[in-house]
Formats: structure tokens, sequence, C-alpha cells
């Protein structure tokens, strides 16, 4: 088989890339190793930042967005037991929009479907071959267990974390960056309203917790734990009682507890790759980098990414103007080292980090309050939090 684009993994970053690339009239081809229930059904990230939505607009994929997204204009900073909401669209003029990653990749899903578009999921035994040559090649075992070869012009790497395509690349030909958090994230979906209409984010002594939404129906919910915590030792009792310390604020807050239907650890990383190209090879999104999810980065720097590939492959397969590849690696670095640095703050600002001394902790309480009380130091985080410019 032939396509200009191979492109490994269906998720935001390989599907997204998959739709620009066919509005540019290019065709490629997206391989799956998971089944397209599993994708579509995979809990994950649940902000778009403002670039993000602004871009599913203009290319025609806004259209259940902006009927069942959730637009917000603020969340809080909970801590010492009190409120301090970080008014985003008075800051800066934009806004933040709740639509989980899953409803995003099952629009994207269906858009490609619906074109015609060429996704496979379910392959197995994926490799990539000559990604140095200018014929670099896909070799897979297709969903009815058929040796498959795909012929390119280009690979796009969009599989994630744990795919293959960063390591294919020689490990002499890019370095990579990783900063590991002593803490992760128990992540809860519950059957239940939310109990705000804003997200909070909650620094308590016992704790970071996170009060988020995907639905008016549906809360999302985090809680910071060990990395090596065991979810089986966290029965939905015990996870709202926590959640309940730690979102507990003077006033009264009514936590609105129900069935839970979904839990999961998740680690805290920072990791980078650099260069983001190898080749006729290209990384993007979390195949090139992770950041901690307390920014809600991880969606929107995949999507960043895309858009920046997909112009500079439309601009080396149509025009053979190798400018904007050559810079591509640059170019989306710039935004993912804002994203990692803004991640960090967050993370280290909201997180009790096991072992600090109360000089530390004395930081992330002037912190936490400076921000909460300088309309330059809210506007700083605002900015970061809606989406800097693409
Ligand atoms: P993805 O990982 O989404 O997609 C990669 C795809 O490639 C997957 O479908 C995988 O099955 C497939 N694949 C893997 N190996 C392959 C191979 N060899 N061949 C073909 N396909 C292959 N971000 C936030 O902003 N907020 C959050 O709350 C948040 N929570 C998260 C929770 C978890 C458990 C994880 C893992 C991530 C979370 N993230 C969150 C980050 C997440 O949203 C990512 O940033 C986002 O999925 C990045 O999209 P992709 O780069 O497309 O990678
Ligand atoms: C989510 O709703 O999943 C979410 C929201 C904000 C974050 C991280 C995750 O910072």
């Amino acid at each position: 088989m032939r396509a200009q684009v191979g492109i490994l993994g269906a998720g935001p970053a390989g599907l997204l890339l998959s739709h620009l690339l066919h509005l540019e009239g290019i065709d490629a081809v997206v391989l799956e190793t998971r089944d397209r229930s599993h994708v579509e059904r995979r809990v994950r990230a649940g902000v778009c930042e403002q670039p993000t939505v602004d871009l599913l607009r203009e290319v025609g994929l806004a259209e259940r967005l902006d009927r069942e997204g959730l637009p917000h204009h603020g969340f809080s900073l909970r801590f010492d037991r009190e409120d301090h909401r970080i008014p985003l669209t008075e800051l800066t003029g934009r806004s933040i929009t709740v639509y989980g990653q899953q409803e995003v990749v099952k629009d994207l899903v269906a858009a490609r479907l619906a074109a015609g578009g060429g996704v496979e999921f379910g392959v197995a035994d994926v490799a990539l071959h000559d990604v140095d040559g200018d014929r670099p090649r896909i070799t897979y075992v297709d969903a009815s267990g058929e040796q498959r070869e795909l012929v390119c012009d280009v690979i796009a790497g969009c599989d994630g974390f744990h795919g293959v395509s960063r390591a294919s690349i020689p490990a002499g030909a890019l370095r990579t960056i990783e900063h590991v958090y002593p803490f992760a994230w128990l992540g809860v979906l519950a059957k239940t309203p939310p109990s705000h209409e804003e997200l909070i984010y909650a620094n308590h002594e016992r704790g970071f917790a996170l009060h988020s939404m995907r639905s008016p129906e549906v809360t999302r919910l985090y809680l910071q734990v060990d990395p090596a915590e065991d979810v089986s030792l966290w029965p939905d009792e015990r996870i709202w009682e926590e959640l309940d310390l730690r979102l507990a604020v003077d006033g009264g807050f009514a936590l609105r507890e129900g069935p839970i239907v979904e839990k999961g650890i998740t680690p805290m990383r920072s990791f980078v790759t650099e260069p983001m190209r190898h080749g006729r090879l290209f990384l993007a999104g979390d195949a090139a980098h992770i950041v901690p999810p307390t920014g809600a980065k991880g969606m929107n720097l995949a999507v960043a990414d895309v858009r920046v590939l997909s112009r500079a492959l439309s601009a080396l397969l149509k025009r053979g103007d190798e400018a904007l590849v050559e810079s591509y690696s640059d170019t989306c670095l710039q935004r993912v080292w804002r994203a990692e640095h803004f991640s960090y703050l967050m993370t280290t600002m909201l997180h009790r980090q096991p072992g600090v001394d109360d000089f530390q902790h004395r930081l992330q309480l002037s912190q936490l309050r400076y921000t909460a009380t300088s309309t330059a130091a809210a506007t700083s985080l605002a900015e970061n939090y809606v989406g800097l410019p693409l």
C-alpha cells in the first residue's frame, strides 16, 4: 500500500493531523493498535483551551462541541479554606471549554470515516523502516491478521508516550529531558451533577484535589496520591470522604456524591524529546512530550503540534518547500517548553510535595496568595491557562 503520510495513533494528534491533511488534499492513513470503541471510550483530558476550540471551529469539527461543550470564564484556587476565583475572561478576553477528550476523539473519528479517511483500528506488530530515507515504510499486521506494508513519503509518530515511533529513532539522534513528580493523580468519573459551576483547584494539607466536570450530569474529580498507590485500596466511600476533606471551605460547600463509574491512577511527569523529528519521521503529541495534567495542556499541545505539522507537510508534499519541515521541531518546542513551565508551576504551587520543609511550604502559600490577590500575577496565570495564541 502507498500513502503520502502514514500516521501512527488514532488519538487527538493522529486523527486531527489526518483531518487537516485531508483538507489540504494530502492522503494519509491512520494506523491504531486499539479498537475504535476503546479509543472513543478512553477518559482523559477535559479542558479545551481557546486556540484548540478556534482551530476545531475553523476546520469544521466544532458543531457538537459548540452544542454540548461547557464554556468556562474562570476557575477557583482553594486554600486555607477560602476560595479565590481567577476571572479568566475578564483578565484575558478568552475562555476555556470543558469538553472531554473522548468527545473530541469521537467527533474526529466520525469526520474521518465520513470523508472516507483511512483509519485502520486493531493493527499489531507495527514497525518503522527507512525513516532516514525518502521512502519510509511501516510494516504491520492488520485487524484480519494479514501482514501489510505501507510505503510513505512521510511518517507522523502520533502514538503516544508508549508508542514505537520515538523508540524507532536511533538513541544518539535525540535527547530526552524528564522530571518525575513524587505523586500521582487518582482520577474518578462520577454520575452526579457538578458541585460547583466551575473548576476548583484545591491545595490542602492532606494533598491536592481538583473538581472538574464532563457535563451537567457527570463530575470529574482528582486526588493527589502516592505514585505507588493501589487503586483497589480506594473504595468509593474513601474517595468521597477524602474529597470532602480536601475541598472543604468556610461558608459551606456541599460535595454532591454519586456512583463512581471509573477510577484510575495517572503518574505525573514532565518529558520532552528534542528534536521532534528524525529524517522523514515527525513526532507529535504525547509521542514527543508529556506534561503533568495540572495545567490541562496535554491534549492542547497535541493539537498545536499537528497544526504546525500539517502546514509543514503541505508545503513539502505540494510544493517541495522544506522550510517549514526544517523549522517544525523548533517551532513546536517553543510552545512545549512554555506549557512545561506553566504545568510545572501549577503542579508545584498546588500539590503537597512529600518531605518538603516549612520554608518550601511557606513559599508555596505565598505564591498562592500572590496569585489570588495580584491582577498581574493572576493575568499571567490566566493567559497561560486559556492558551497563548498559536
Ligand atoms: P494519545 O496517547 O491520546 O494517542 C496515541 C494513540 O496511539 C493511542 O490511541 C494508542 O492506542 C495508539 N498507539 C500506541 N502505540 C501504537 C502503535 N505502536 N501503533 C499505532 N498506534 C499506537 N491531559 C489533560 O490535558 N488533562 C488530563 O486530565 C489528562 N489526563 C490523562 C490521563 C491519562 C491516563 C493519560 C495517559 C493522559 C492524560 N492526559 C491528560 C494527557 C492526554 O490527554 C494526552 O495529552 C493526549 O491524549 C495526547 O494525545 P495524543 O498525542 O494523540 O496521544
Ligand atoms: C479534567 O477535567 O479532566 C481536567 C481539568 C483540568 C485539569 C486537568 C484535568 O487541569
